[in-house]
């Protein structure tokens, strides 16, 4: 790859600043930018802050899968649906380490333990206490995903060696009642307080594609950039079609070139966050996930399932990424590695 020569455009030069106080209109103005003026500015910005021809590569485990009590009207794994995923026992800690370690040989720089879980029991989060210590000894970056947590729960994870807690808004405030009604916007942003004032670096996203205006992508976007630290990662997540959930009667698949406007708008709006591209890729042609890194998409779930759903092959992934000039942990690693998960129908 040859160097790319420093920027000379005065938007380009000026250092991105870390705000918290976006106004609804200028989400939108942005958002309205020409395609070209749009790209152009979030490319800068994140040449500001990133390593433009560099992908942040994160492996998933679902270590507790389905039987949730919560009512999140998107997820396989609620119990207020027939989805078909099987209610499983919390995984033992040899086999989410084992997992962890063909991940980490297939590419992955991040390990990412999920449980379908309202919040865990405090026996329960001993074990996975042992499970993130452990996998933080492979050497890589540990993540999980439990639900709501307590402050003591929050520092316990962080003692064991947990670099990041990934708890999603999942959408705007305004459209959030009609998704989820077992748990409030008000508990999740409670949750990552207590993650951050733990010490825990926060992943924290949402969900295009359940039937949400534009208005609400931006909503949500604004709440995430106008929180006292903006999250560490930001997951956006097209939503993986499952059968049996709510979100069918309202899903539409957002326009492309919306979705690339709305990571542009991330971008821009939380300079020095990892944006990463997450559920949905398995529905997005190459040339669309092209246009998402170069609107500042840095980062994607590698390996051949995500929890209960799909996600692209690491091959294609390792192709596309190679046809990019971009570089990750794929370069470098062999084809080992994709975890064993209940797959749900679609
Ligand atoms: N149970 C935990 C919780 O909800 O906090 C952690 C796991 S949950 C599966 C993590 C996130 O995955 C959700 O907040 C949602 O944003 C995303 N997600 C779940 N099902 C999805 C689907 N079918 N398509 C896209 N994203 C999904
Ligand atoms: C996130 O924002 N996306 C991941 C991770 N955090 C835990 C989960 C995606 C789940 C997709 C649906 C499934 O496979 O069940
Ligand atoms: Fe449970 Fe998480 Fe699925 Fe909601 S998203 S039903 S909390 S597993």
């Amino acid at each position: 790859m040859t160097a790319t020569p420093a920027c000379t455009h005065e938007e380009h030069r000026r250092p991105a600043e870390t705000r918290h106080d976006w106004s609804r209109d200028e989400a939108q103005r942005l958002y309205d930018r020409s395609f070209a003026d749009l790209i152009f500015q979030a490319q800068g910005i994140h040449r500001q802050n990133f390593d433009p021809n560099h992908v942040e590569t994160a492996s998933l485990l679902s270590i507790k899968t389905g039987g949730c009590p919560e009512d999140c009207g998107y997820c396989s794994q609620s119990a207020h649906y027939e989805t078909g995923v099987k209610a499983t026992r919390l995984m033992d800690r040899s086999v989410v380490v084992e997992t962890a370690r063909r991940a980490r040989d297939a590419g992955a720089s991040r390990f990412c333990m999920a449980a379908a879980w309202r919040n865990p029991k405090d026996r329960d989060l001993d074990q996975v206490c042992d499970m993130v210590s452990a996998v933080k000894e492979l050497g890589m970056e540990t993540c999980a995903t439990l639900g709501m947590l307590t402050p003591d729960q929050a520092s316990r994870l962080h003692r064991a060696g947990l670099d990041f807690y990934n708890h999603n808004v999942d959408t705007s405030p305004e459209f959030y009642g009609r998704i989820i009604t077992t748990r409030t916007m008000q508990d999740r942003i409670d949750t990552l307080a207590h993650a951050r004032e733990a010490g825990l670096k926060v992943c924290c996203g949402g969900i295009v594609g359940m039937g949400e205006q534009i208005e609400d992508r931006l909503g949500m976007l604004m709440l995430l950039a106008n929180l006292p630290y903006h999250p560490e990662s930001v997951p956006i997540n097209l939503w993986n079609e499952v059968k049996g959930v709510p979100v069918n009667d309202t899903a539409s698949q957002p326009d492309p070139i919306a979705l690339v406007r709305m990571i542009a708008v991330a971008r821009i709006m939380m300079p020095k966050s990892v944006v990463r591209l997450s559920a949905g890729r398995q529905y997005m042609s190459d040339e669309l996930q092209a246009l998402c890194f170069l609107a500042g998409a840095n980062s994607i779930f590698v390996g051949d399932v995500l929890l209960t759903t799909k996600n692209p092959q690491r091959d294609r992934d390792a192709d596309l990424l190679s046809r990019l000039g971009i570089h990750s942990r794929l370069d470098t690693t062999g084809t080992a590695g994709n975890q064993p998960s209940a797959v749900a129908a679609t």
